[in-house]
């Protein structure tokens, strides 16, 4: 780049000049680079909340939305005027909204807060996002075409793939994405793992699994967010996050179209996995939204070793 371009420029250019080179599709890497855009006015309205997730006053003293819906009615809004969107569903709605004419690419699914439990504690928090083309009603495998998650921590970041390696960029102090890291590839096995769940729930198969990572000597990191404890195992590149079946929820806590599809997809594109313990997450069918799901995500060695644990069952 020539002299006298300032550091702001040079910032714009990184996100989009990086799906360029990438070879991301030209609608695609639109939307993509409006969905980062969208995080910073999230970010903003969690700033606004001042940690407060249910509906708070502004200075105005009016009524404002509940955090959550918020940051869903900041992403609907968003991606209507994309006009690359033909459906927006998210786990703040019970429904499939059209937002398009009906002939747009791409299908658009929304964790806006993900969480938001956190919120109060001034822990990291999240917006995790799922592309598809054709329906969300299908395999992950055979409908996703990009995914994204962003961190609201003490650094704002964004991760995303399209399906060519996955990428990390951090908002700098001018508000645009620069990247910080390329190619985010897990190693074969980590040392950490994050673990969902009470123990008096865990299944036997499952405890097994646990005791072993704890024999191996894998440190223990949860802190109850799903992007902060998946950001970590990508970002020290190796480690499980598990969510497993419950003695009394067989299915889990996770949303498979929200949370599990999305993060299954990064995994796989950094070379890790991301199963319910037998299936992999991809290869599952979405039947209904709020469709809920067993997870082991992160390191080959360590979801390859849960599988074994709990074939045993
Ligand atoms: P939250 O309820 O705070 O929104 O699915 C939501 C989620 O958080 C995940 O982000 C997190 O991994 C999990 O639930 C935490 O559940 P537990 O409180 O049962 O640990």
């Amino acid at each position: 780049m020539g002299e006298g371009i300032s550091d702001y420029n040079r910032c714009i250019i990184d996100l989009r000049r990086h799906m360029w080179l990438a070879g991301v599709e030209v609608e695609l890497r639109r939307l993509i680079w409006q969905i980062a855009v969208t995080g910073k006015y999230i970010s903003a309205k969690i700033h606004e909340s001042n940690r407060k997730l249910a509906g708070f006053r502004n200075i105005y003293g009016e009524e404002q939305l509940s955090l959550d819906r918020s940051a869903d009615e900041i992403l609907k809004i968003q991606l209507q005027f994309s006009g690359f969107v033909r459906e927006y569903t998210s786990e703040e709605s019970d429904s499939v909204i059209k937002i398009g004419q009906g002939d747009e690419k791409y299908f658009v699914t929304a964790d806006p807060l993900d969480g938001s439990s956190l919120v109060d504690t001034n822990l990291s928090i999240g917006t995790i996002i799922g592309i598809h083309k054709e329906s969300i009603f299908a395999e992950g495998r055979k409908t996703m075409v990009a995914a994204m998650y962003i961190t609201y921590g003490p650094l704002i970041t964004m991760v995303y793939t399209a399906g060519h390696g996955v990428h990390e960029f951090v908002l700098n102090r001018e508000g645009e994405y620069v990247l910080s890291e390329e190619n985010i590839t897990l190693k074969e096995r980590g040392s950490i793992y994050s673990l969902g769940g009470l123990r008096k729930d865990w299944t036997p198969e499952h405890l097994r699994y646990v005791e072993y990572l704890e024999d191996t000597g894998y440190k223990l990191r949860y802190s109850g967010g799903f992007v902060p404890d998946i950001n970590q195992i990508l970002i020290k590149k190796g480690g499980i996050f598990t969510y497993p079946a419950l003695k009394k929820s067989p299915h889990g806590k996770l949303r498979l179209l929200f949370e599990l599809q999305p993060v299954a997809f990064i995994a796989e594109q950094a070379g890790g996995l991301a199963t319910d313990g037998k299936k992999d997450i991809l290869s599952l069918k979405v039947e209904e939204l709020n469709q809920r799901c067993p997870i082991y995500i992160g390191s080959r060695f360590e979801v390859e070793k849960a599988r074994e644990f709990l074939a045993k069952g």
